[in-house]
């Protein structure tokens, strides 16, 4: 995107100082020398310079004691005080219209042209009041645009030209905004995308350019209203922005995997956030970016057209989208709000240290490594990893296992779980990210935790202090008994039960029997002592040894 400085000033965004009209006042500071000055209005005149213009932008006061009730009068006082504004008023000033209040006001829009052709922003309006006195003048107007151009102004390029050029420059072809076209009830396309283009004289720097202000709003593939000026001579950009509003936008990019995805992002300050607004929590879900490094939470991932394509993107494209579907599945299947249930920001940390082969909660954020690309892939490219991650955040505020021996092993199990029932469709852990190269395997797996070198029954329980306590290894055991529990009630079933004793029954210190107890309570409460679901959960418990 280009430099905004000249838009932000023909907007008439920056702030002007309003000076009393005093001798001191006129020679500070904007360098505004006597000729300039509006002394002529009498010294209760309020006057507005803007900083970089040579002429005032507001004066407002009792501005004439001769009434003025036509366009030809108002004309006729603009050439009385031509020293102040500079202008030509049959020349340099088209009058648009003229509009007359509810206080019988009556109001004078002009904009400056030169040879006609209007100068982009170059609004210029006198006020009067009801008896015809003049009572304000304001306007941006650039007098040295009237003796710029040498010769006849003439654009070389049509219009359609100068919109080819605007639609280039953004990288998109009017077609490819026209996915969404849907045809109405007369069998017409309502188009979704408006193009515009209209001649101006645009003001960049301190030069003046015959130009065409393009205009392009589209739905698809991000909501946009770009503004392109294309120099109408020689067809170069000579600046664009894109003007939509603050706030909650649809973006797109492509995950660790290469798919392609829409996004719920924000705009603000001409630049796009992984920022999703659009959920029903008091905080939002959020991505930065640690860039190779270990400093959290590092920088927001943000991007400038709303397209979230280059490949090193889609790490913090897949945390936030990822982050979105586990906000989802505990709000739409609990009714959890967040991992607090209170509407808690997520944020996510990728790109963590290099090579980082693994992901993790810090007790107040999602991490994520990029992998080292033999190991693992960028490891926020799995719906089951980042639904391990922030179920760590939910157990955390609820049953609290201590992330030690038993109670960890349950900790980590508890996080598995709930990777599979958010990545349905099989019992493997991590498939989508593990080693590239190799099709078909997984960190772990819940339904044979052996095949990835974790017990599957307690007498196989591995005795260690490293990995506090084994709690990778230890985990396969109430992995085994959630797949068990999984495959004979289904998912539907399971996770209510789950999520009763995560929240009601488990506790910081509870070990595996604990767990057997915590969910046969929750089994119990919402579907009886024997029923077939208690007793599916017993048997789950009894096959991996754990009474
Ligand atoms: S919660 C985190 C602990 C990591 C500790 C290191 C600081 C964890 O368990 N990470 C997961 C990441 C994961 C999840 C990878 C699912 C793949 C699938 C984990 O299992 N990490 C393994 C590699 C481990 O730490 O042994
Ligand atoms: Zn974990
Ligand atoms: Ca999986
Ligand atoms: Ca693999």
């Amino acid at each position: 995107m280009k430099k905004r400085t000249s838009i932000m000033l023909a907007l008439g965004l920056t702030v002007g100082s309003v000076l009393p009209i005093t001798a001191a006042a006129n020679t500070t500071p904007y360098n505004v020398t006597a000729s300039k000055d509006a002394s002529q209005f009498g010294k209760d005149a309020k006057v507005t310079w803007k900083k970089g213009q040579t002429v005032p932008s507001f004066v407002h006061g009792k501005l004439s004691t001769k009434v003025y009730k036509d366009q030809a009068s108002v004309k006729q006082f603009l050439k009385d005080n031509k020293s102040l504004y500079q202008l030509d008023a049959d020349k340099d000033l088209t009058l648009l219209d003229v509009q007359t209040d509810e206080l019988g006001s009556k109001h004078y829009n002009f904009v400056q042209s030169v040879q006609g052709i209007p100068v982009d922003g170059a609004k210029f309006k006198v006020h009067t009041d009801k008896n015809g006195i003049i009572t304000a003048i304001n306007g941006d107007v650039f007098p040295a645009a009237s003796n710029y151009f040498k010769g006849n102004l003439k654009a070389q390029l049509t219009k359609d030209a100068a919109l080819d050029k605007a639609w280039k420059s953004i990288h998109l072809t009017k077609e490819e905004t026209l996915t969404n076209a849907e045809a109405g009830p007369t069998g017409t396309k309502f188009e979704d995308t408006v193009e515009k283009a209209e001649l101006v004289v645009y003001k960049k720097e301190n030069d003046f350019y015959l130009a065409y202000k393009t205009n392009l709003q589209f739905i698809q593939p991000y909501g946009a209203n770009w503004v392109v000026y294309v120099d109408a001579v020689n067809g170069n950009v000579l600046d664009s922005y894109n003007a939509v509003a603050d706030g909650a936008t649809t973006g797109s990019g492509y995950g660790v995997l290469g798919d392609y995805k829409t996004l719920n992002t924000y705009y603000s300050n001409s630049t796009y956030y992984l920022y999703d607004v659009t959920k029903p929590m008091s905080g939002v879900i959020e991505t930065r970016t640690a860039q190779s490094r270990t400093v959290l939470p590092g920088n927001y991932s943000v991007d400038a057209d709303n397209q979230f394509n280059a490949v090193s993107q889609g790490a913090d494209v897949d945390a936030n989208y990822y982050a979105g579907k586990v906000y989802d599945y505990y709000k739409n299947t609990f009714n959890r709000n967040s991992f607090d249930n209170n509407g808690a920001t997520i944020r996510s940390s990728v790109h963590y240290s290099r090579n980082y082969n693994n992901a993790f909660w810090n007790g107040s954020q999602m991490v994520y490594g990029d992998g080292d690309g033999v190991t693992f892939r960028a490891l926020s490219g799995a719906l089951d990893v980042v639904a391990h991650e922030l179920t760590h955040a939910v157990t955390e505020r609820t049953a609290g296992l201590d992330y030690l021996n038993q109670s960890g092993a349950l900790n980590e199990s508890i996080s598995d779980t709930f990777g599979v029932f958010l990545d349905k469709g099989d019992y493997l852990i991590g498939e989508d990210v593990y080693t590239p190269s190799k099709s078909g395997d997984a960190l772990r797996s819940l339904s044979n935790p052996t095949l990835y070198g974790q017990p599957d029954n307690m007498s196989n329980f591995v005795n260690t202090t490293s990995d506090n306590g084994g709690v990778h290894t230890n985990s396969g055991i109430p992995n085994k008994a959630a797949y068990l529990t999984i495959s004979s009630l289904g998912t539907s079933v399971a996770e209510k039960i789950y999520y009763r004793a995560l929240t009601v029954y488990l506790n910081p210190q509870s070990n595996f029997s604990d767990a057997r107890a915590s969910l046969l309570a929750a089994a119990a409460d919402l579907y009886g002592t024997g029923s077939t679901q208690y007793n599916a959960v017993a048997s789950a418990w009894n096959q991996v040894g754990v009474y």
